[in-house]
């Protein structure tokens, strides 16, 4: 066997050891052992995992179901409100300023979206950050963490069930996160995470509606926790699965990444996805210029005007134009649009 990475080697281990010869003659010898470690690659389902989230969803029917009969209509604002913050952290932090660089900003933001993405519990920025880095550069490969082309259920929630691809830490590797390695913010959220995300996904947000308006503890935590966190995956997810198979693709043909508008509104501007796998450099994730769809957008250019961000970057539109001509669908491309959305 190769040197490889502690996991790499587990999950080629385990891969071995739950193989089921089918027939007697396998063509072992004939295939390298690189082409071997692939073709024994089979789901390793990881049943923490898979327990965690039949527990979110079931708690999230019962606080859909004390929503509407007896949790305080402030319970449910500030459930609202809390995922709104979580959004944003993981919107305009882990994605479109550390994952792509898209913006500058200075440390208080930086700070503060490094609190509001533990408030999402979506894993810590650094590995969230990267993860997403992989998922750019290997679209629709096996080296993607989410691959699209391993169906709806994978690509939404079933990669956060099975261990990873061995290509996904393979080709990982040459992913350059040497930026996030010196922003002593990543540095620190990294370190503090196994607190700050359940005092702040959890705790807090559970705490509050006890103490400031005398909600039921157990409503608290099934609305304002359970409810509010499930919805909030729900809704990051669909930008991998739905905006991976829905929409059209003026921007690119040649991916599965599309323009959704109904993941755009639920994922706070984040479902514009054609635009964005062609474009992942502008900070509006979006060639649109309005804030309807957008909130995050909304957002940065708030802290741009306080001065908090800085270096927006967009794309010229004649380069947006090439690229349609070149590589997109120029029918489904609506240039009248852009300035209404
Ligand atoms: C969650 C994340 O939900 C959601 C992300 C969505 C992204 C969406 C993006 C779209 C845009 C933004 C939209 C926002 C919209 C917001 C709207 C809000 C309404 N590269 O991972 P491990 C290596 S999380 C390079 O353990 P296993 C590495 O050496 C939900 N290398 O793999 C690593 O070791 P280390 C809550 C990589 O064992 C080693 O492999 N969290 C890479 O196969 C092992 O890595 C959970 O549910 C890479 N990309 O386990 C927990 N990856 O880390 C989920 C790995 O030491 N996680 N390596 O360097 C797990 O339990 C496990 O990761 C696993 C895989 C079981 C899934
Ligand atoms: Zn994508
Ligand atoms: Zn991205």
């Amino acid at each position: 066997a190769q040197p490889t990475t502690s996991a790499q080697a587990t999950a080629s281990a385990q891969a071995t050891a739950t193989a089921q010869p089918t027939t007697s003659a396998q063509p072992v010898a004939s295939t390298s052992p690189k082409t071997q470690k692939k073709d024994e690659y089979e789901w390793q389902i990881v049943w923490r995992n898979v327990l965690a989230f039949v527990y979110l969803h079931v708690g999230a029917l019962y606080g859909l179901y004390l929503a509407i009969t007896v949790a305080n209509a402030y319970t449910i604002f500030w459930g609202i409100f809390i995922a709104w913050l979580g959004g944003m952290g993981v919107t305009a932090g882990a994605h479109r300023l550390w994952s792509h660089r898209s913006y500058k900003a200075k440390w208080p933001l930086r700070v503060l979206l490094a609190l509001f993405q533990c408030m999402a519990f979506q894993n810590h920025l650094y590995e969230w950050v990267r993860d997403h880095r992989v998922h750019h550069k290997f679209t629709d490969t096996n080296a993607d963490p989410h691959n699209a082309k391993r169906g709806f259920f994978f690509s939404h929630m079933g990669w956060l069930m099975v261990r990873k691809h061995p290509d996904v830490a393979d080709k990982g590797k040459v992913v350059d996160m040497s930026d996030l390695e010196r922003d002593w913010v990543i540095r620190w959220q990294r370190a503090l995470y196994p607190v700050l995300m359940p005092l702040l996904c959890f705790a807090f947000p559970t705490w509050v509606p006890v103490a400031a308006w005398g909600e039921a503890p157990w409503v608290s935590w099934y609305v304002a926790g359970i409810l509010r966190y499930t919805l909030s995956l729900n809704g990051t997810w669909l930008v991998n699965s739905a905006a991976h198979i829905w929409g059209m693709k003026p921007y690119d043909k040649t991916i599965s990444a599309a323009e959704n508008l109904t993941v755009a509104c639920i994922a706070f501007g984040e479902g514009w996805h054609n635009y964005h796998h062609a474009f992942p450099w502008d900070y509006k994730t979006s060639e649109f210029h309005g804030y309807r769809t957008n909130v995050s957008k909304a957002f940065i250019d708030f802290f741009a005007k306080i001065g908090w961000a800085y270096d927006l970057k967009t794309v010229p539109q004649d380069l947006i134009r090439k690229r349609v001509a070149r590589t997109g669908d120029i029918t489904a491309h609506h240039e009248s649009d852009i300035w209404g959305w």
